[in-house]
């Protein structure tokens, strides 16, 4: 079994200035994780192994980001039982909006939950994952709390010049 309970995969080290994100938002939250390179085009039996395998070795959710004609994290839904949160990486051509439309759009049957693009959608990708796990973790569902509650006391009333 995985001693880490998310998996966060990526189409390439590219992807990793906008997957980090999420990383940091499982770090903050006190949530392992395992993050790997898998592409399902260049290295397609590695996605295989670790989609068909992932449950077995113990991972409870995957997130999953590409970018461009992204099809990571629609054939790791296909292959795996877990949960599969998908996060458009954006892209130099069409920034991002590729990467959006073919995580975003798959055919009933084999879901994958899309974010938006970007770093925003690393960020809520592992938001996400902990509320997953948090429904059978209560200190973790306290932690995830606390961070709400953290973000809602960092908002001013009003702007400021300074920024
Ligand atoms: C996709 O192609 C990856 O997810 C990445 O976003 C994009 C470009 O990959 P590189 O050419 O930078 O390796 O498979």
């Amino acid at each position: 079994m995985a001693e880490a309970p998310v998996a966060i995969i990526m189409g390439s080290q590219s992807d990793w200035a906008t997957m980090r994100h999420a990383a940091e938002a499982l770090d903050i939250l006190g949530i392992a994780y395992d993050a790997r390179i898998v592409s399902a085009h260049r290295t397609p039996d590695r996605l295989v192994s670790f989609a068909k395998g992932a449950k077995a070795a113990g991972f409870q959710v995957i997130i999953a980001g590409a970018g461009g004609a992204a099809h990571l994290p629609g054939m790791t839904a296909a292959m795996t039982p877990l949960p599969v949160f998908g996060v458009p990486v954006e892209s130099k051509s069409l920034s991002g909006e590729d990467s959006l439309l073919s995580i975003v759009q798959m055919p009933a049957g084999i879901p994958v939950g899309t974010l938006a693009i970007g770093r925003a959608g690393a960020v809520n990708a592992a938001l996400l994952a902990a509320a997953v796990l948090a429904l059978h973790d209560s200190a973790l569902a306290q932690r995830l709390d606390a961070w709400r509650d953290r973000q809602t006391a960092s908002v001013a009333e009003r702007p400021s010049d300074e920024g």
